[in-house]
């Protein structure tokens, strides 16, 4: 009898110590912020890697950093309102998804503006993007923390170069290119001369594979991550869009921390975009002859000619209309 009472005690001391202990954890993560992120790209995207190995342990004495890859959360392009709604924390978002809100951010879309990642940063960095800042704080209510390097957008096709060689604009005309949903990436895919089809980003292998796009357009390390080399034949080097995103938080959330917690979670964005960066750009060097050994062919266009026809076509648009007087001017000042 003793025994079955000294088990049978012994089972609820366990069970009151597991109970005090879910409760003090439970609690302690009560205390955490939460930080949900929704984004479509994959866990393995290098952008993904920074925000797991760098992000997440800078802030998880306060925060509880909660990723939901591959849209599983939110579908492309609601993140911003999930955000502005409180239903949402963070997002890798994009100029292209800002300007839906704020036309003026179509600036930081237009095709052959920004140079290369230095270029980026310094733009980020400098005064003239304070104001992009503030509005989407403002307005929005979501603080922009930091620059990610997406990487230089290239042409990417179904076809093989001998079935469709692309040299200027023109060769792409009625070529059905899927850009994301946006009216400033539709803007762009018609600047390049083809008939862009808005699709979202989870949508796009199944697409290419059965052919109800001729191509997309996208950085050489998201054409791997997202494995669209396995459904296209070419990659054409228009570099016509040295793209980024911002890792982006609600203010709210910002808001809500301490002035120390603030700092943490604007380094820790920091760390994790400068570390994103190093990683996509070694990407971009190595993926080429990764590619070529998977049966793409890749080459470059004449790029004077689309470098051309796209900046005319943004200069011509309504879209210039929108940006701040001597904005671009200050943008291609700190450019090479
Ligand atoms: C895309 O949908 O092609 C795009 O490259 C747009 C970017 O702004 C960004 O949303 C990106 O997808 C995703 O992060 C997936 O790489």
């Amino acid at each position: 009898m003793s025994l079955s009472l000294n088990r049978r005690g012994l089972l609820a001391g366990a069970a009151a110590a597991t109970m005090s202990l879910a409760l003090a954890t439970g609690a302690m993560a009560q205390d955490k912020v939460q930080l949900r992120l929704s984004a479509v790209q994959s866990e393995t995207d290098q952008r993904s890697v920074a925000m797991l190995e760098k992000f997440a342990p800078m802030v998880e004495d306060f925060a509880s950093f909660e990723p939901h890859w591959n849209g599983t959360l939110f579908g492309q392009g609601t993140e911003l309102e999930a955000i502005a709604s409180g239903d949402l924390e963070m997002s890798i978002t994009s100029a292209q998804e800002l300007a839906t809100f704020f036309p003026e951010f179509s600036i930081f879309t237009a095709g052959y503006v920004l140079q290369d990642a230095d270029h980026q940063v310094a733009v980020f960095k400098d005064p003239l993007f304070d104001q992009f800042k503030q509005k989407a704080a403002d307005e929005l209510g979501v603080v922009l923390l930091a620059p990610m390097y997406l990487g230089r957008r290239q042409v990417n096709l179904r076809q093989s170069a001998d079935e469709l060689k692309v040299t200027t604009p023109a060769d792409l005309s009625g070529v059905n290119l899927r850009m994301p949903g946006t009216d400033a990436w539709q803007f762009l895919g018609k600047a390049l001369g083809a008939n862009p089809t808005p699709m979202a980003f989870t949508e796009v292998y199944t697409a290419l594979a059965s052919g109800a796009v001729d191509g997309q357009d996208n950085p050489l390390p998201t054409v791997v991550d997202a494995k669209f080399y396995e459904v296209t034949k070419q990659i054409v080097l228009t570099s016509h869009l040295v793209d980024w995103n911002f890792i982006a938080l609600s203010k709210e959330t910002y808001d809500s921390l301490t002035p120390e917690q603030q700092e943490k979670i604007t380094a820790a964005a920091w760390a994790a975009a400068d570390f994103g960066r190093e990683l996509q750009l070694k990407k971009e060097d190595e993926l080429v002859s990764f590619l070529e050994d998977n049966g793409l062919t890749i080459y470059e266009p004449d790029v004077a000619a689309f470098r051309n026809q796209v900046q005319k076509m943004y200069l011509e648009s309504e879209y210039a209309q929108t940006w701040p007087d001597g904005v671009l001017e200050k943008i291609n000042a700190l450019g090479k």
